[in-house]
């Protein structure tokens, strides 16, 4: 029996993503959520699961409408799915009235329920948010033999959503747990408890690489392997600067970075090391492709304390250096000494 994996695609959500990018974002979660249903018809998947935030808040009907018509063109995949805490079964939501497709089973109760497919000789459990928190563990029931093959499916994992535990998961006798929440993909339990990941990265935090996990459960037991497939990957990085560079050499340096690591990608640059004290660097300038969300500046003026010290002596920022004179550069003290430095200049208490 194949499976597809998924979790926390996030339709509706508006991912930060630069200047250029922002618009086309929403677009692309749907574009990413259709490629993975395409896939399940031409492998001939036999099943989806989808554990948890479908929708990053309440579907729209139009909304539910167009999943449902990507559902109904597979001519062999089942589609599973449960709400998370972002797209929570609240009083009217139109997860409770719409009508599906015959092969689309959603797992919708409050309390863990299953639906049952005798010609996969498979059972899938789950149960839906029908609020925003849910702080109890509720993923401890036992697989009820009630098929060959049974799966698990649920969203949580922090102390506010679903706390999970591997020692109780480990014993509840299901072949497989399909896990969301947590965007980070990543197995909680090697080869049976796995968090998909957000199918494509939603957050500026949600940095590393994003996809869907592909299983087979077989004789010999469960296969499973994480396929990436996000269109693009959020990405942070420090670039170290130096006294010679300024604005125009910095640019060059974050667009040449931007093109060595894909241009399809979306960054926050971090500036570390020392500045020309005569320069500053203009930040809101450096996004050539329109695809950084952040440039923090954590530079410091590579000031001539000697000669600062020399013109200063009988002032407060020469008594302060000389405090510091000598000092090896890189430790604690000359940290000191450039912010002591830098505050006393900027505040003309010199
Ligand atoms: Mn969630």
């Amino acid at each position: 029996m194949k499976f597809i994996h998924i979790a926390d695609i996030h339709l509706g959500a508006q991912p930060d993503a630069g200047t250029a990018y922002s618009g086309g974002r929403p677009r692309e979660l749907w574009d990413a959520f259709s490629r993975v249903v395409t896939l399940c018809e031409e492998e001939k998947t036999d099943i989806l699961l989808i554990a948890g935030d479908l929708f990053h808040r309440q579907p729209l009907l139009r909304e539910l409408k167009e999943v449902n018509y990507l559902f109904s063109t597979l001519s062999h995949t089942k589609v599973v799915f449960i709400a998370g805490n972002h797209d929570y079964i609240r009083k009217g939501t139109y997860y409770r009235t719409f009508q599906w497709s015959d092969n689309v089973y959603p797992l919708l109760g409050d309390k863990m329920g299953y639906v049952r497919m005798p010609e996969l000789d498979l059972a899938v459990y789950g149960f839906s948010y029908h609020a925003r928190e849910i702080r109890e563990e509720r993923c401890n029931v036992r697989a009820q033999g009630l098929a060959d093959h049974e799966i698990l499916l649920a969203h949580g994992g922090d102390e506010k959503h679903v706390p999970l535990r591997r020692e109780i998961l480990e014993a509840l006798g299901f072949d497989y747990i399909a896990l969301g929440h947590i965007h980070k993909p990543q197995a909680m339990i090697k080869d049976f408890a796995l968090f998909a990941g957000a199918l494509e990265p939603v957050d500026k935090n949600d940095t590393g690489q994003h996809g869907f996990v592909r299983g087979e459960i077989t004789e010999q037991g469960v296969h499973v392997e994480f396929i990436p497939c996000a269109s693009r990957e959020y990405i942070h990085l420090a670039l170290r600067v130096n006294e010679h560079m300024t604005n125009g050499s910095v640019k060059d340096y974050i667009r040449e970075t931007v093109e060595k690591r894909g241009t399809q990608n979306i960054y926050k640059f971090i500036l570390r090391g020392q500045r020309d004290p005569d320069v500053e660097f203009e930040i809101e300038y450096m996004d050539d492709y329109g695809n950084i969300i952040e440039i923090e500046d954590e530079t410091c003026p590579a000031f001539d304390y000697q000669a600062l010290y020399e013109e200063n002596q009988d002032n407060l920022l020469g008594k302060y250096i000389e405090e510091f004179l000598g000092c090896e550069e890189g430790s604690m003290e000359y940290q000191a000494l450039q912010a002591g430095v830098q505050a006393l200049l900027e505040n003309g208490l010199s």
